[in-house]
């Protein structure tokens, strides 16, 4: 009773987040802006809409890159001058840096798109001078043209890169499409400084916020000196724990990667870091792209100034070995100060044995370092047990690193059908989330017509039908290129418990489908089968046929079969938890309310479905009055005949004879229409529903489909925007 503002909604208003957090127009208000120039195509890519990266790649010689590359590994160059004679460490930090941006949380970040390129990430501090890493590359980007994205050119570089030291490797796989404008949907924080607040601090009750997977903004993963700068190899364990989870990696693959990616190179930290320039977005237009020009000494080679730590791990930085472990445990550290003033540890009295050489002057050596992140490999119980193993056991160590480094780079690919190129391993990983291959024959057009006919003779209603493919296919997100309705998943475990799926409806018009296939496949002829994932979206299909009929509407939805069904053994249960939607406005779920407006959940996961606005607002529209909403709520139902595929959702929100206002004054999340005239209650909604009327843009949409000649172009849309998402995940088709 004290506050004033208790229960009010603007009170929660001020502390709710916005979507997107902090955009690079807030962080460099100057930066030249290409919004005002028409978008070229769909993709805005250079290349046009009806390029296909994926048949230029398979033009590709690969073994002639690989050759170029290794080359370029030690032709050092003049403007930057590679340590030791070898750019190789160089460039596995700068792969790692692309793929480590990932998060499975909502799957973006990562490698798949190049975007190291541009803002924010080009200037994340934790990204310093890797603006000549990819400089370094440009001839080998040019010369390979539209062949060699610069997202592939950057993972494979860090492969031969690794290959060329003595390094273990498990394979590449090409297929990652450039962007060519930053990705506006990634939310990395909103803080206004960089390097600001450690974000997880547990006397204050802190954790590190969702989707998140860095300590600090601006960073990949944990800051190197320990927490918040303090050199605490414990708390630094706790981070690396938390962030890498966030990746999926756990504590065997954190070791491997810490440890492996340590043995080589080195850090920099020559001299004072505030004679460091302006980052590459913010920097002077004759740099031309680069940035952290350093004005301490000639600012290269040995005068580097990147993270401010300074020295290698190791005693031969350019060499694949068990000198980290060596170093790290067997001998005692103490704590010191770069010439940059961080913290970094060295061996107690610096034995020979430990010293490296001096990156750039021959004959001379110096100490060997580590950072409190790696002291952490020493000092938490559980990475210290992996470190002896690794240290008694190089090729497990070997074998670790390898696969780690693989997942690491791939993990944003999606499935295993994605990848290209003769290096692609054989073997199965799990997190790939493999789907089998069929051995046995696919179902053609006539069986789909009877097996069509017999789900709508089943007995399931329109709203189970598409409610249950909707829930299948919508798991999909192109951030990651993982779910979907290929593989059945949502048969298996955890997706069948999920709340969002109505675990019970769920297991109901599943096992309609399971007697249908069983039928099927006992008495169908020349080893045909169906499996339950390509019944699931038939069903879905179907249900839609039916509907647009049922409204008036004679139209085919498109179907094509030849999914299968993945098995429990290889769908790993805790993998699969990100996908989880916590809120889904397509069916009205929102078990909870989050720190962000609900509407703008709505526009989070049409973005993570590749929708465009149009296509999001007619799937909500349609999906309403086919009876979608979780658990049957008749939320934003504005129609008095559903399960017919009407446009009554766009007509009688628009219609100002409707009044609306919240139902009751402690919550702004569900509102009722009434009768302007009679007051009487027409319709419930919530907020989701409502924002396609109060918005502009949003309202401009819902006219077009609330128009009187907009019966059939809706039905149209719809069906299209619906097939899109049934067949987002179809890679066996590419
Ligand atoms: Fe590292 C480097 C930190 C992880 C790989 N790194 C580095 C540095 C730092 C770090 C600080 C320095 C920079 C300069 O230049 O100055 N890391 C870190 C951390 C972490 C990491 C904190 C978490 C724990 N890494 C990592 C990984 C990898 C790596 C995972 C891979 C695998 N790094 C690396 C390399 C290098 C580095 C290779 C070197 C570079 C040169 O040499 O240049």
């Amino acid at each position: 009773s004290g506050d004033p503002l208790k229960g009010c909604p603007m009170k929660e208003a001020t502390a709710l987040r916005t979507l997107f957090g902090r955009s690079n127009r807030d962080w460099w208000p100057n930066q030249l802006s290409l919004e005002v120039l028409p978008q070229k195509g769909a993709t805005g890519s250079p290349y046009g809409d009806e390029f296909n990266y994926r048949e230029a790649f398979k033009t590709l010689d690969l073994e002639e890159v690989k050759a170029d590359l290794r080359a370029l590994m030690t032709d050092s160059q003049p403007w930057w001058p590679a340590d030791y004679g070898h750019y190789g460490p160089f460039f596995i930090r700068m792969a790692w840096h692309s793929a480590g941006t990932y998060r499975t949380g909502d799957g973006r970040g990562g490698s798949s798109s190049g975007s190291q390129r541009f803002a924010p990430l080009n200037s994340w501090p934790d990204n310093a001078n890797l603006d000549k890493a990819r400089r370094l590359l440009w001839p080998i980007k040019q010369k390979y043209g539209a062949k060699l994205s610069w997202a592939d050119l950057m993972i494979l570089t860090g492969n031969v890169a690794i290959e060329s030291m003595g390094g273990p490797v498990f394979g590449f796989g090409g297929g990652r499409v450039d962007v060519f404008e930053p990705e506006k949907d990634i939310y990395w924080g909103t803080e206004e400084e960089w390097l600001g607040e450690t974000r997880i601090d547990e006397e204050a009750g802190r954790a590190l916020e969702n989707p998140l997977a860095a300590i600090q903004m601006g960073l990949i993963y944990v800051n190197p000196e320990g927490p918040g700068g303090k050199p605490d190899p414990v708390g630094s364990a706790r981070d690396i724990r938390e962030t890498f989870a966030r990746m999926g990696m756990n504590d065997e693959e954190v070791v491997a990667l810490t440890a492996g990616g340590h043995t080589f190179g080195k850090c920099h930290g020559a001299g004072d870091a505030a004679k460091v320039g302006a980052e590459p977005e913010g920097s002077d237009i004759a740099q031309q792209g680069l940035g952290w020009q350093s004005g301490h000494e000639s600012g290269l080679g040995d005068h580097t100034i990147t993270s401010g730590i300074e020295g290698a791990w190791t005693a031969n930085p350019i060499q694949w070995d068990n000198g980290y472990f060596d170093n790290l445990l067997n001998h005692e550290y103490e704590l010191e100060k770069s010439p940059a003033g961080a913290w970094q540890w060295h061996p107690v009295g610096n034995p020979e044995e430990t010293l490296a050489p001096k990156a750039h002057t021959a004959g001379v050596k110096v100490p060997t370092i580590m950072t409190t992140a790696d002291m952490a490999m020493k000092v938490d119980p559980g990475y210290r047990q992996i470190s002896e193993r690794f240290h008694a056991n190089p090729d497990q160590f070997a074998d670790a690193f390898a696969r780690a480094w693989f997942k690491l780079c791939h993990r944003d690919m999606g499935p295993k059908a994605r990848y290209l190129g003769s290096d692609v391993p054989a073997e199965d990983l799990i997190w790939q989330d493999p789907i089998p291959k069929a051995d046995y024959k696919q179902i053609d057009a006539n069986d789909v017509a009877v097996l069509e006919k017999q789900i709508l003779q089943s007995g399931l209603t329109v709203s189970e039908m598409v409610s249950v493919a909707w829930a299948s296919a919508s798991t999909y997100r192109c951030s990651d290129h993982r779910g979907g309705a290929n593989g059945a998943r949502i048969r298996l475990e955890p997706q069948k418990n999920w709340d969002v799926n109505e675990p019970e409806k769920l297991a109901k018009v599943l096992a309609v489908y399971e007697r249908i296939k069983a039928d099927f496949d006992a008495s169908a002829t020349g080893g045909k089968k169906v499996s339950i994932a390509d019944l699931i979206v038939l069903g879905g299909t179907a249900a839609v046929e039916m509907a647009a009929i049922n409204a008036g509407y004679k139209v085919r939805v498109p179907f094509t079969p030849g999914r299968t069904d993945a098995s429990q053994e290889w769908t790993d249960p805790v993998n699969f938890e990100p996908l989880e939607p916590q809120a889904d406005g397509f069916r009205n779920y929102l078990p909870t309310r989050m720190s962000v407006p609900t509407e703008e959940l709505l526009i989070d996961r049409a973005a993570l479905l590749g929708l465009s606005a149009p296509e999001m607002a007619v799937l909500v529209g349609g999906l309403r009055v086919l009876g979608a909403n979780h658990g049957g709520n008749q939320d934003g139902v504005l129609t008095d005949r559903p399960g017919q595929l009407t446009n009554d959702f766009f007509v009688n929100l628009l219609d100002m004879g409707t009044a609306w206002k919240v139902v009751d004054e402690s919550s702004d999340e569900t509102f009722v229409g009434t009768c302007r005239k009679t007051d009487e209650r027409k319709w419930t909604a919530t907020r989701t529903d409502l924002v396609f009327g109060s918005n502009s843009q949003l309202r401009a949409l819902s006219e077009v489909y609330a128009a009187a000649d907009a019966g059939e172009k809706f039905v149209k849309d719809f069906v299209a925007a619906w097939t899109k998402v049934m067949n987002a995940d179809r890679f066996d088709l590419l």
